[in-house]
């Protein structure tokens, strides 16, 4: 049986709002635009995949390209690394950046759904992997000792015993105050990760993160601009907690960039800016010929499946910032997060939600 050709399309822009809106040192998330795409393919399998924008003034115009797609598109057969191909290809002249990017993320990733609601088989199972669950951290915004302490109990509520805070407060005892409080509230069976989200200049870097090299930390993450490689390679070179970055580098080839440099310890690729669940597969084995563990950033219900099947796999970021719009719910476990058991990624959208938070 060949792929089926694609026969629809359905692009939505939805809006719903954070329970807590999450503070970074490199600016707010107030809410959580997605756009939602819905591949129909000739027999009647549809496919679900989202994309988050950051900001709403974003998600028109992700929407729109992937609506401007659909005459490429329609009738395609739907293979995933065939459409991957297509859209490089489509692409090149402008550059696999930002909306692009994003949008060839998003017909990816529904692709691949399709792929495997054809089959029958839940994403993990369809690669060849078995069920395995990921260690998980629930997210702590730059919200002060106090607002850290009870965003990192709501996680603990959902079932973590590690956190991950976003720091660069104004000093870097701040920054280690709210670290060694986490840490005493995780206690020695939990974690404690810290995320600058690329707020500091080199120098700086290294000083706050020579502060907090003793705090036990798992990882310190993009303490510089995500690009500036050679930025991240000498603040690694200057402690010993490992450094941690990847979620802003877009595409397969800066992530052979970064390790190349010697930028990170750790990886930590966003399948959005990645380009879908095919580029991360082949991410996925760089890592493994580099040894190098990874990790996911936002997306929890594919990257569950996909760090099943990733040889270095290391830890999951969950959010449950999705949840109004997808109808199904992870499985948690004594912190650790299992892939859905469902034909494909596993989402469904809460269609009243969507209606509600619809802008488009
Ligand atoms: C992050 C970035 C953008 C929105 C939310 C959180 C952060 C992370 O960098 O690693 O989760
Ligand atoms: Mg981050």
């Amino acid at each position: 049986m060949s792929q089926p050709p694609i026969t629809g399309m359905n692009v939505r822009v939805v809006n719903p709002p954070l329970a807590n809106p999450h503070a970074t040192a490199s600016g707010l998330v107030a809410t959580f635009p997605m756009v939602l795409l819905d591949l129909s393919v000739e027999g009647g399998s549809v496919g679900h995949a989202y994309v988050f924008t950051y900001s709403m003034l974003y998600a028109p115009a992700v929407a729109r390209l992937l609506q401007d797609l659909a005459p490429l598109l329609l009738g395609q057969p739907c293979a995933p690394l065939a459409l991957h191909a297509l859209l490089r290809q489509r692409f090149r002249l402008v550059g696999p950046h930002g909306f692009t990017m994003m949008a060839a993320a998003a017909l990816d990733m529904a692709a691949w759904d399709v792929v495997c609601k054809q089959a029958g088989l839940p994403l993990y199972q369809l690669l060849g992997g078995a069920r395995r669950g990921t260690p998980g951290y629930a997210p702590v915004g730059l919200s002060g000792t106090e607002g850290a302490m009870h965003e990192a109990a709501t996680g603990m509520v959902a079932g973590f015993h590690s956190v991950k805070a976003k720091i660069g407060y104004a000093r870097v005892e701040e920054d280690r105050d709210v670290v060694r409080a986490l840490r005493a509230a995780v206690g020695p069976g939990g974690s404690v990760m810290v995320d600058y989200n690329q707020s500091l200049d080199v120098p700086t870097a290294t000083q706050r993160c020579r502060v907090l090299d003793s705090e036990g930390l798992v990882w310190i993450e993009e303490p510089t601009t995500a690009e500036d490689f050679s930025g991240h390679a000498q603040i690694k070179n200057a402690v010993h907690t490992p450094i941690q970055a990847g979620e802003n580098w877009w595409g397969l080839l800066e992530f052979r960039k970064a390790i190349e440099a010697g930028a990170t310890d750790l990886l930590m690729p966003d399948v959005m800016k990645l380009g879908g669940i095919t580029p991360w597969l082949q991410v996925a084995a760089l890592a493994q010929a580099h040894g190098l563990p990874l990790s996911s950033h936002l997306f929890p219900e594919v990257s569950a499946h996909l760090l099943a099947c990733t040889p270095t796999a290391h830890w999951l970021e969950w959010t449950d910032w999705s949840s109004p719009i997808v109808a199904t719910a992870l499985e948690v476990k004594d912190g650790t997060v299992w892939p859905s058991t469902a034909p494909g990624i596993g989402l469904a959208w809460n269609e009243a939600a969507v209606r509600r938070w619809l802008v488009q």
